[in-house]
């Protein structure tokens, strides 16, 4: 009898835990309207920064600052994998490409997801991007990197606009608001 008792009690407790875990699938649809990136510096960069990625009416509004880069352009990009445990960067693997397009700029109808262009740095090493983009999707984005390039992109070779090595590397995480 004891035995028969135990049994009927373990059945419950499965039949329980099916319906937690139901509840929890209906928790998790995508209802984060702003995500955030903090870089690090990757090998013996000293670049430092944070983006942040926000739902607008014409698209996602990406706005962020940065310090510690050489002056002029340099990449950035949203990278495939939200991976920044290589020395040089590279574990971010390639750009972002769900849609696997050619290499563009960010305004072009033709362009990898993650192409966010250039950003600029002045004489002091600091630069900032603020615009809005058509084409990123927050959800499509969310546990991806973010890698900041050495050299410019010139937005059109393939497949990464020849920027060069990987100075900085983030995780799209969902941010607090
Ligand atoms: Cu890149």
């Amino acid at each position: 009898m004891k035995t028969y008792i135990s049994l009927f009690v373990i059945l419950f407790a499965f039949a329980g835990c099916a319906q937690t875990v139901e509840e929890e699938i209906v928790e998790t649809e995508f209802e984060h309207d702003e995500l955030v990136a903090t870089v690090m510096a990757v090998g013996d960069s000293e670049v430092s920064g944070s983006v942040t990625f926000t739902e607008d009416e014409n698209g996602v509004a990406i706005q962020g600052s940065f310090s510690g880069l050489e002056p002029g352009n340099h990449g950035f990009h949203i990278h495939k994998f939200g991976d920044c445990r290589a020395d040089d960067g590279t574990s971010a693997g390639g750009h972002f490409n769900p849609a696997e397009n050619q290499h563009g700029a960010p305004s072009d109808d033709v362009r990898h997801m993650g192409d966010l262009g250039n950003i600029e740095a002045g004489e002091d090493g600091e630069a900032t991007v603020d615009y809005v983009d058509g084409t990123v999707s927050l959800q499509q984005i969310l546990g991806r990197g973010i890698i900041i390039h050495a050299g410019e992109d010139d937005l059109t070779s393939q497949p990464t606009g020849a920027a060069g090595s990987r100075v900085a590397c983030g995780v799209i995480g969902i941010a607090q608001k």
